[in-house]
């Protein structure tokens, strides 16, 4: 064995040369990494004794892809291209020993190789969209010749990576094996014995030559593939690179994808997803977690109360294989929120998202009783009854009595004080908010409430169960809506104003949609039941003048078919009611508000620079402990586009400066206190500062 390197080793066993990377934790394609696959194949081609070419990974996956780290960054030669000619060009066959996840510049290696191989489990993917570029090393190029151009440019538009059973369906491996290494040798002699011939991908026709002729197929498939991405710079740049492999030569498509990448990565929208890649994953490490803090194993749970959510919460553990009870006050609740999901994962199956077989397995981990002893043999409690501090109170107070020592007791409360939920137990330490998103079994984000007696046992087996749970979990305070609800009143209270002064709720929803969230707030409203809202209001004596009004005459929205918006038949489509503009005419007079044209910036300046300033004070008070925190939990639970990073990282775009000046702008007009720029934008604007300067996350957008 030769060590190329510290990351590549070299071996020749039988006249087959097996090279090595080793560079956890995924095998990045860093500088090093390229360096040495590049010296290591130079050398297996000039030695006469090797015959054959293996290229694999030690660690816990086959390359997954360039290091993001570099990007933004000189590049250092050799480059990824340069590399991945030198595997295409040697004249000894060259198989690629695929497990893991081969993702980006890790299947763009590998289908520089003459061949592929990979583990049952593996996955393949050019996922680069998802960070706001393309394939940057010839994937646009070599994977439309291998699958044709429809298929991969719906492939490289989506980014989601395929298991190897597809992938093999496809040609884009050439065999599953048992073991990577030894699946590759073995393959590469096969090769070398029945004499194949080495046929580069970038020499391959049959597939792009149909397009070539008439590429109404690739337009139709790329108009599917992007008709969710307006605005948005990758998507497009993918299709444009995907075309380019059937209307030009290799070597100038290459150039031209080249050029495209070099735009995007050092543009605002790649930067900002960067950096939301980057934050999701640091959002789960807890700064001041001390060292060998282990999470407690969850292998079974318990959810209280299986309405909206607790059905969903549900889910969510049957989806990771864990076995789940749910507790309900009746039968007749137990059966509805039972049947709720069976119905919903009917309707996965019925899309083909969900096999039958794998729907009846999550099915048969859901119980349901009546009878509390269930708590008794549990490791997790999730209490997701009706948001009333009492009701929760008591609750609490029987899982105190009921819980083995060291069950995670967790309530999945929106708004309410979790503080004042643990005191009503004897082992407060043992207590979390564990706030899912509705729907729970979809949305990704978790916020992970820490009160003030939670325990770092607690804290860190709540953390272990949202990823358990395939969320992105937040660890964030104990406060009035905690982060994503204590912001969203900020963007309600302006939208109540909005409609006093004289906006429409079409006109609104119209500049967050532009902006690129997927629905304006007064249709979210609408989705999530006016009600709620009402409700939380009534509870605490304050008012939504309009809002009040529609709810008091049962406009609740898409339930009810009317909220701000009329839904016909059922439909889920908003149609504008003048009758809304007249009722918000009538509380305008009423409460003395003179109505005026309003333009759309000051739309969109009411819509996000309150919310940033209260993300200012959410960071004061410590609440969240990074910025970057507060921009997951709006990408990942409110529809923040990714490509625009999250409303920090958005700040910093803007300026602290100019959000400053217009707060203190519509402070003055609107007379609210609430609207008066927070004491560290003020900070941040006199120095120049920027929110990703707050806390350790932003490693990587600069
Ligand atoms: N570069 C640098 N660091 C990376 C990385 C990468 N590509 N992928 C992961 N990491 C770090 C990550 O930050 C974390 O660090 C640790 O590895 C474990 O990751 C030319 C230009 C591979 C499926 O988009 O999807 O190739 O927090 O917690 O859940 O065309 O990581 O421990 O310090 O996510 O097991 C394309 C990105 C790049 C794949 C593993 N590739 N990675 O998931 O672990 S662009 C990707 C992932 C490209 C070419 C272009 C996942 C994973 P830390 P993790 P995981
Ligand atoms: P829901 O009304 O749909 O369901 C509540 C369920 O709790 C009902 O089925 C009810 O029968 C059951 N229940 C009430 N008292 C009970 C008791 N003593 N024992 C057992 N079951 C009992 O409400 P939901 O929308 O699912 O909300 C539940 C909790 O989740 C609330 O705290 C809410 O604030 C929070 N939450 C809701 C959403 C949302 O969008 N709906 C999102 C996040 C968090």
């Amino acid at each position: 064995m030769v060590q190329i390197n510290a990351v590549i080793d070299l071996t020749v066993t039988e006249a087959i040369a097996v090279i090595t990377a080793d560079s956890p934790p995924v095998n990045a394609l860093g500088h090093a990494v390229r360096e040495g696959l590049l010296a290591a194949v130079k050398q297996a081609v000039a030695d006469p004794q090797v015959k054959g070419i293996v290229l694999g990974c030690k660690g816990r996956t086959f390359f997954a892809g360039a290091d993001i780290t570099e990007f933004g960054k000189p590049l250092k030669a050799p480059g990824l291209t340069e590399v991945i000619e030198a595997y295409e060009a040697s004249p000894k066959p060259v198989v690629a020993a695929i497990f893991g996840t081969a993702l980006g510049g890790g299947l763009e290696i590998a289908l520089g190789c003459h061949f592929r191989v990979a583990s049952a489990d593996a996955r393949v993917g050019l996922p680069e969209v998802k960070l706001g570029i393309l394939p940057g090393a010839g994937g646009t190029q070599r994977l439309p010749r291998l699958i044709g151009p429809e298929r991969a440019v719906a492939a490289i538009v989506a980014g989601a990576p395929m298991p190897a059973k597809a992938a093999l369906a496809d040609g884009i491996i050439d065999e599953i094996v048992a073991e990577p290494i030894a699946g590759a040798v073995a393959f590469v002699k096969r090769v070398l014995a029945e004499g194949l011939p080495l046929v580069k991908v970038r020499d391959r026709e049959d597939k792009i030559a149909t397009a070539r002729e008439n590429p109404a197929a690739f337009e139709a498939a790329a108009k599917a593939a992007t008709k969710k991405f307006a605005g948005v710079e990758a998507p497009a740049a993918c299709v444009e690179s995907v075309r380019n492999s059937f209307t030009l030569p290799f070597d100038e498509g290459m150039e031209a994808e080249r050029k495209l990448f070099m735009k995007l990565v050092v543009g605002d929208q790649s930067r900002a997803q960067r950096h939301i890649f980057f934050s999701e994953r640091e959002a789960a490490k807890v700064p001041d977690m001390p060292a060998g803090v282990k999470p407690a194993v969850i292998k079974k749970a318990v959810v209280i109360g299986g309405g909206t959510m607790g059905g969903g919460i549900a889910m969510c553990f049957a989806n990771a294989g864990v076995p789940v009870t749910i507790v309900e006050t009746s039968e007749e609740f137990l059966a509805k929120g039972l049947e709720r999901i069976k119905k919903t994962y009917a309707v996965s199956v019925e899309r083909g998202a969900l096999a039958q077989a794998a729907m009846d397995k999550r099915f048969a981990l859901i119980a349901g009783t009546t009878d509390w002893n269930v708590i008794g043999d549990t490791d997790i409690v999730i209490e997701a009854v009706f948001e009333e501090l009492g009701l929760k109170k008591e609750i609490f107070g029987k899982l105190d009595k009921l819980a083995k020592p060291g069950t995670l007791l967790a309530s999945n409360t929106s708004t309410l004080d979790v503080d004042a939920i643990a005191q009503s137990t004897s082992r407060p330490g043992d207590v979390v908010g564990m706030h899912f998103f509705s729907p729970a079994n979809v949305m990704k984000l978790l916020e992970i409430v820490r009160s003030k007696h939670s325990s770092m046992e607690s804290i860190a087996t709540a953390v272990a169960a949202g990823k358990l749970l395939g969320k992105i979990p937040v660890v964030v305070g104990n406060c009035d809506g905690f982060v994503g609800n204590r912001m969203l009143a900020r963007r309600s209270t302006e939208c109540e104003r909005l409609l006093l002064e004289g906006a429409t709720p079409q006109d609104v929803d119209a500049v967050v949609l532009k902006f690129g969230f997927p629905m304006g707030p007064y249709a979210m409203g609408d989705l999530a039941g006016l009600d709620v809202g009402w409700r939380i209001r009534q509870a605490r004596g304050t008012v939504a003048p309009v809002t009040d009004a529609l709810c008091e005459a049962g406009r609740f929205g898409q339930k009810t078919g009317r909220g701000y918006y009329i839904y016909e038949n059922g439909s889920r489509v908003p149609v504008p009611d003048p009758e809304v503009l007249k009722l918000a005419e009538q509380k305008a007079e009423a409460a003395g508000v003179k109505r005026r044209n309003i333009s759309e910036q000051e739309i969109f300046e009411r819509m996000f620079y309150p919310m940033i300033n209260e993300a200012a004070r959410i960071l004061e008070e410590g609440i969240a402990v990074r910025a970057s925190d507060i921009d997951v939990v709006w990408a990942y639970g409110y529809g923040w586009p990714v490509w625009q990073g999250g409303p920090c990282f958005y700040a910093d775009l803007v300026g602290a400066k100019a959000i400053v000046a217009a707060l203190e702008h519509y402070a003055e007009l609107t007379g609210d206190a609430g609207l008066k720029p927070a004491k560290l934008l003020k900070e941040l604007a006199a120095s120049g500062g920027k929110f990703g300067d707050i806390g350790v996350a932003q490693k990587a957008a600069a």
